[in-house]
């Protein structure tokens, strides 16, 4: 399954498959940076995209991963190589020399080479320690597993090559600005054709201005985006030597007095926190797992994820975009505090891994949320230049969407004047509850009054409220009449009060509940019990629990409101 965009006229090939394999112990392996793949003795096999540690002989095992495949190429020329993403560093080999290295886990490399016709030798070498990069750390409530854990390929560059061709919807009624890039060095005049949904050609004569041209077109009869009525477009742009089709919807996000608008009309979200992962395939999910948890979705009546806590797969955003989801996509962070974002490498990976999510997803109707810093130090004054440079260089690059962060931070918060969307993550009924408690459920209602109370104060009134997390665990298969804590009992009846309060509250416009699945993460005290979060309203291999009938009966009072689908897809 090919994502957009497309590049049509160069030879491609996709490099997955099985590849050889071979793993250097944690306490063996030098780290990335001085690692050199001379001597590596490959016995085993991998598959890729992958994880090698989330089942036998290397579940739960930290070190190197050394992957070696051959790489036939038609003629002597220009290559791109295109990772979509590696768990947790990587650096790549070409004949045996480094090309290419990346500590931003979840994030695309690419890397060009010069070679000739022939067989060449591919290595990359993976790191899943946690030292492996400043970017994850070991407290991270997800589990870190090691793997080319995305789809990768090699292509033929030509003379004067096209990166993006970026569609921007200026106003709904089929403005658009169509932003083409092209790679370094192309300069001067050159004739672009384009083509919106294989019709007619348009051919315009362009001066590239830093590689870079940008065209105004006027589309008719063209029907925007929206998540009852998905319509995608493609438009495929050609130069002399090269050619790209990008898919895109027509449609416009804002934020506005407090709401938040989908083409001009006010839209609420409800949904899910999705983590990308499943039991057997750790963090490397196949796109029959996205397709199945984005009918699952559908199936509760959802029209939200929020892509916690990495940027997302772009097979799983084109899922998305055909489906009608709205998406909140995030940087990759957890809980970070003031050492990190303090920290000038710390500040510098997250500028780099927004700018690269933002530019990779910006053509999918379905992403109207950036988002980035999970739950960070943001009650100290330390979080607001990071913060604010974050949502800066997002806007830079594409301005057109809101940008947020999830707080739990709550009152104490320094830094919701910065985003355009104040999102918190509140646990009532859960965390903080007293033995000395009857009714911990009464704390939900209680506490969402406190926060929609503390979003009108004057400074945050005309900002949306998201709830971006809330919920409970509850053990698969663990029922009580009494409807203790970690039992589905419990988890239903929380989600129920949660989504009863939210859906008839006048101030909040969306919730992301905590989450769509269980997922591993690491025995932490009492409070991850089998390793995993248990806060899914299905287990991690997808069987539901008690809260699936409950939110699916709350969600069906939004059915045709507010930009919720009236018709149930299957
Ligand atoms: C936080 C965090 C989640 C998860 C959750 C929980 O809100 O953002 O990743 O750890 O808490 O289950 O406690």
């Amino acid at each position: 399954m090919q994502p957009y965009p497309h590049y049509p006229e160069r030879w491609n090939l996709d490099l997955g498959g099985i590849w050889d394999f071979s793993f250097i112990p944690g306490n063996e392996a030098p780290g990335l940076d001085s690692f050199s793949p001379e001597g590596v003795v490959f016995r085993g096999k991998e598959i890729v995209p992958g994880v090698f540690d989330a089942t036998a002989p290397l579940a739960g095992k930290r070190g190197v991963g050394v992957y070696r495949r051959t790489v036939e190429l038609p003629e002597d020329g220009k290559y791109l190589l295109s990772f979509e993403g590696f768990l947790l560093s990587a650096a790549i080999f070409w004949d045996g020399e480094r090309i290419a290295s990346s500590v931003l886990p979840y994030s695309p490399l690419e890397a060009t080479v010069a070679a000739c016709r022939g067989k060449h030798e591919l290595l990359v070498a993976v790191d899943n320690r946690f030292s492996a990069t400043p970017m994850w750390l070991d407290y991270y409530d997800f589990y870190a597993y090691g793997g080319i854990a995305r789809p990768c390929s090699v292509s033929l560059l030509g003379e004067c090559a096209i990166i993006r061709a970026n569609v921007k919807t200026l106003s709904p009624d089929g403005r658009v600005l169509l932003e083409i890039r092209m790679r370094p060095g192309c300069a001067g005049e050159i004739p672009i054709s384009v083509s919106f949904d294989g019709g007619e050609e348009t051919i315009r004569t362009v001066r590239l201005c830093e590689s870079a041209a940008r065209l105004e077109f006027g589309l008719d009869g063209f029907a925007p985006w929206t998540p009852e009525n998905p319509v995608l477009h493609t438009v495929r742009v050609s130069t002399p030597s090269d050619a790209i089709v990008e898919r895109f919807g027509i449609r416009q996000i804002e934020c506005k007095d407090g709401r938040i608008l989908l083409n001009g009309k006010e839209i609420r979200l409800f949904g899910y926190n999705r983590h990308s992962m499943h039991p057997d395939l750790g963090a490397a999910v196949s796109p029959a797992v996205h397709l199945q948890d984005l009918k699952i979705l559908k199936d509760l009546g959802c029209n939200f994820i929020r892509g916690s806590h990495y940027p997302q797969d772009q097979r799983f955003l084109d899922m998305c975009d055909e489906m009608g989801f709205l998406v909140w996509e995030e940087a990759l962070a957890w809980a970070n505090q003031e050492n990190q974002l303090k920290d000038g490498e710390f500040c510098r990976l997250q500028l780099e891994q927004v700018s690269i999510m933002v530019e990779k997803s910006i053509n999918h109707p379905s992403v109207i949320i950036w988002g980035f810093l999970n739950e960070c130090g943001s009650d100290s004054p330390h979080s607001r230049a990071l913060i604010s440079s974050l949502a800066k260089q997002i806007g830079l690059l594409d301005g057109s969407r809101p940008v947020s962060y999830a707080s739990n931070r709550f009152e104490k918060d320094v830094s919701l004047d910065l985003v355009d969307i104040i999102s918190f993550n509140p646990y009532p009924g859960w965390y903080g509850v007293g033995c000395d408690e009857p009714h911990p459920l009464d704390a939900v209602e209680r506490r969402l009054k406190e926060l929609e109370e503390f979003s009108l104060r004057e400074e945050y009134a005309g900002k949306p409220l998201i709830i971006s997390e809330i919920g409970a665990a509850a053990i698969y298969g663990c029922h009580d009449r009494l409807a203790s804590q970690w039992t589905e009992e419990y988890q239903s009846a929380l989600l129920a009060r949660v989504l009863d309060w939210c859906i008839s509250s006048k101030r909040i416009s969306g919730l992301a509940m905590w989450m769509l699945t269980d997922t591993r993460t690491y025995v932490c005290g009492q409070s991850r019990p089998r390793g995993h979060n248990n806060k899914g309203t299905l287990d991690e291999y997808r069987r539901p629990k008690l809260a699936y009938e409950a939110v699916k009966g709350k969600l069906e009072a939004m059915r045709g409101k507010c930009g919720f689908p009236a018709r149930e897809d299957a």
